[in-house]
């Protein structure tokens, strides 16, 4: 439906101005908020980068709810520093959607009142310590998987964006990789939850790539925009190679029977997630659907005080600065 409604924009856009700014994409040109864009595009992006931005905020809610109980001071400090990055992250991408034309404001009540999505894998819990070195390993090393070539990709503001983001995202990783490779090394028993939290996380993560590239309904106009750099399975498939060596130094299992190395491909064969249980979260029915968007809401009534009394500030200087002139 949204790609159809993409598709009729982008005809009725004048075709001479429509090849000239696929040119401009084609020569590798950054495209500026001032810039003429087709409606589609403009369109993709503030999808895209809204998800992206309400991802950053609602991925707060799984590891923030670990802070008062992170094992160690360090691990304590070192997780608070992540999850507020996070918060930045979402405010640098709400900064590149609002150079498109769209307030925060307004996306905000979208992904609020459930119109806009935001990534599946956080509708998932985190039922235990072991789970938040996993989300770091996996949920921030498919992240980087996904956001290390949008660095190139075609619209200035975002690509700009995840410059910023990856260099972050990179100490996410590693400090779950940290995290559960202790786990991993521990007692038997902290093993075992290593294992476990692997057990359940794994093929959420696999489903952050998005759906499997022939039920992809964006990928093809996004890719020829460059606002994606590569398809959905390409990206999964960089992501399994990536993590498998990983997860064996752990002495850890994938949870997937089919697993192998496949000589002739150069790759692993690996088994797909459940799409099913994908479109279903997506929809709304995950584990903690309800909970995440309550909690975002929640969030927004109670700091209604702090933006109106931001504003009823901005209003009164802006009034004595004009009584001066
Ligand atoms: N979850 O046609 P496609 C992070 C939807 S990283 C929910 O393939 P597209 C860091 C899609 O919107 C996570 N919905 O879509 C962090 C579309 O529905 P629509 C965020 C999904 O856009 C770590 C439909 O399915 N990263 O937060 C998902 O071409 C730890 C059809 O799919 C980004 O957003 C999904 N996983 O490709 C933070 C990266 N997948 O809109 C805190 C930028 C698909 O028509 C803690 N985004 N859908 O109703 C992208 O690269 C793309 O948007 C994809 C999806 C690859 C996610």
């Amino acid at each position: 439906m949204y790609a159809q409604m993409i598709k009729s924009e982008a005809t009725q856009d004048d075709p001479e101005k429509l090849a000239a700014f696929q040119a401009r994409i084609d020569a590798g040109e950054k495209i500026e908020p001032k810039d003429w864009m087709p409606e589609g595009y403009r369109k993709t992006l503030i999808r895209q980068i809204g998800q992206h931005a309400h991802s950053e905020i609602v991925g707060q809610l799984p590891e923030g709810n670990w802070i008062t109980r992170a094992p160690t001071l360090e691990r304590k400090a070192i997780l608070l520093a992540k999850v507020q990055d996070e918060a930045g992250h979402g405010l640098y991408l709400y900064c590149a959607a609002e150079t498109l034309g769209v307030s925060r404001d307004e996306i905000t009540e979208m992904l609020l009142d459930g119109r806009m999505k935001y990534s599946s894998i956080f509708n998932y819990p985190t039922l235990n310590w072991a789970d938040i070195g996993a989300v770091g390993w996996l949920v921030d090393g498919a992240a980087i998987m996904n956001q290390v070539p949008l660095q190139r990709t075609s619209f200035g503001p975002y690509s700009r964006a995840m410059i910023r983001i990856c260099k972050e995202e990179s100490f996410h990783q590693r400090q779950g990789y940290d995290a559960i490779r202790k786990m991993a090394e521990g007692t038997p028993e902290q093993k075992k939850m290593a294992q476990d939290a692997l057990n359940r996380l794994w093929y959420p993560s696999l489903m952050m790539f998005g759906p499997s590239d022939k039920d992809s309904v964006h990928s093809a106009q996004s890719m020829a925009w460059k606002i994606k750099m590569n398809t959905n399975d390409e990206l999964r498939q960089k992501f399994v190679d990536q993590t498998v060596p990983q997860a064996e130094y752990l002495g850890l299992t994938i949870p997937d029977p089919d697993l192998k190395w496949n000589e002739e491909r150069g790759h692993y064969d690996y088994t797909d997630p459940d799409w099913s249980e994908f479109f279903e979260v997506i929809k709304g029915n995950g584990p903690c659907n309800v909970d995440r968007l309550a909690a975002r809401n929640k969030a927004w009534d109670d700091g209604a005080w702090v933006r109106d009394g931001l504003l009823a500030h901005a209003k009164k200087k802006a009034t004595r600065q004009h009584a001066a002139e």
